[in-house]
């Protein structure tokens, strides 16, 4: 998979993509980072990509040009490759637009810095805009990060046989259970009696179980949402009793 992000920061991006998983992926070629400095794209002796908003106020916005010449520059691999814009004003970027993003060959990610990018960038140019949350950022670089590293873990073969994606928070749309590794005894705390049991089946209920548990009392938005089985109904009455 493909990723090409513009920016006018594209120095922030290797420390981050270079470690971990990430790393690995980008290593085995499984993905494929390309940045794009903006201002490469600019005109004239000062390479200027901001300029006074129209109607004044204060703040300064990205030009259109340079943004337009640098999507220009970039090789579209698929026809239906999406451009993105990070903007807080876009849908909020989640686990199941992160599936859905993973299945593309390509992804172009444009990155907005100072007041925002020029209205005809967005209009003209912008098939999709996805925020990463509800909080103000000095640029899109940091959801362009977000979004790398959320869909590359789901692309086959990224996570090895490390870890199945399936396990994972929100994948099976509820929160996680509690970890324990060694020291069994920890700070005076031991481990749940049932995880040294070695009995699979009572470990996989409990384990279950704390999942619902969780997620009933942090994020009960979550549960209608998800298909919860018929054993899940059981183990729900019960908690809901208790
Ligand atoms: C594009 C448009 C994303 C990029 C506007 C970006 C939060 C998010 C930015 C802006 C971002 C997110 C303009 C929004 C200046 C904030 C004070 C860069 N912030 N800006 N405003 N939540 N900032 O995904």
């Amino acid at each position: 998979m493909r990723f090409d992000i513009l920016t006018l920061f594209p120095e922030l991006f290797p420390p981050f993509y270079n470690e971990s998983i990430l790393g690995r992926a980008v290593k085995k070629g499984l993905v494929d980072i390309r940045l794009t400095n903006i201002r490469s794209f600019a005109h004239g002796r000062h390479n200027v990509t901001d300029d006074r908003p129209y109607g004044g106020g204060d703040g300064m916005v990205m030009k259109p040009g340079p943004i337009f010449r640098a999507l220009n520059s970039i090789e579209r691999l698929n026809e239906k490759t999406p451009v993105i814009l990070l903007t807080p004003q876009g849908r909020t970027f989640d686990q199941s637009i992160a599936w859905e993003l993973s299945e593309r060959e390509q992804l172009i990610l444009v990155c907005g810095r100072y007041e925002g990018v020029d209205e005809r960038i967005r209009t003209g140019c912008i098939d999709m805009e996805l925020s990463i949350g509800d909080y103000v950022l000095s640029g899109g670089e940091l959801g362009a990060m977000v979004l790398l590293d959320a869909i590359s873990r789901l692309v086959p073969g990224v996570l090895g046989g490390e870890r199945s994606n399936k396990e994972d928070s929100f994948e099976g749309g509820l929160l996680e259970y509690p970890h324990y590794t060694r020291p069994n005894i920890f700070d005076g705390e031991g481990v749940p009696e049932v995880l040294l049991s070695g009995d699979h089946e009572k470990i996989r209920k409990w384990r279950r179980v704390e999942s619902l548990k969780r997620t009933l009392e942090r994020r009960p938005d979550l549960l209608k949402k998800v298909r919860l089985t018929d054993e899940d109904k059981v183990f729900l009455k019960e908690i809901k009793r208790d």
